[in-house]
């Protein structure tokens, strides 16, 4: 294998299904034998960043975080899956640029706001249509989609085990896996 250890940077908006196919896809890794360690919203939102907001300030310092501690993770030899929305193309970048050439792999988690508004598990689209919540990603908060990313997956057309099953195929193709 080319890389033992890689980022897998899964962004995309709100309901897209980052977290559900990077646990997924966790799984998958585990079943095979390798090593790897999900950070999303779950395990760092609600600790390591738990000071941040969703202001463009906090956004950016909440990704530049997350990149500082997945590239740690890569530096202790794990398979690290982000999964966040990251908005920003610079940001997004900022950590590409952390670790070393091919160690950064980005997943465009792509599907519609209009389609992540109607599954809106948490109500929270509904709330930000209320302005219940402010600086809402895709309703009133930008997110910049990703112009070469690596990988897409379309979980507007496809089911989370078949964008497993995707991802599995490409990052085998390229000698990741
Ligand atoms: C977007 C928000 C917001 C605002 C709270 N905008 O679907 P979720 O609930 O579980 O995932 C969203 C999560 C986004 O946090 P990230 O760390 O991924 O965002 S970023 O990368 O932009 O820093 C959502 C919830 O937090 N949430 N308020 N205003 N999502």
């Amino acid at each position: 294998n080319k890389h033992q250890s890689f980022i897998l940077w899964f962004t995309g908006l709100s309901a897209s299904g980052k977290s559900s196919v990077a646990n997924a896809f966790a799984r998958r890794l585990f079943e095979r034998g390798n090593q790897s360690f999900v950070l999303d919203g779950d395990n760092v939102r609600h600790g390591l960043n738990k000071d941040l907001g969703f202001d463009e300030v906090s956004r950016k310092e909440n990704i530049r975080r997350i990149g500082e501690v997945s590239k740690l993770f890569v530096e202790s030899g794990q398979i690290v899956l982000t999964a966040f929305i990251s908005p920003y193309r610079e940001d997004r970048q900022v950590v590409r640029e952390l670790v070393q050439d091919g160690e950064f792999l980005e997943v465009f988690v792509k599907c519609s706001v209009e389609t992540c508004e109607q599954r809106d598990p948490k109500g929270l689209y509904k709330k930000a249509r209320n302005a219940e919540i402010p600086n809402f990603t895709g309703i009133s908060a930008p997110y910049e989609e990703p112009e070469q990313p690596e990988i897409t997956l379309d979980t507007e057309n496809y089911t989370i085990e078949q964008c497993v099953e995707q991802l599995t195929d490409i990052l085998t193709a390229k000698g990741y896996i």
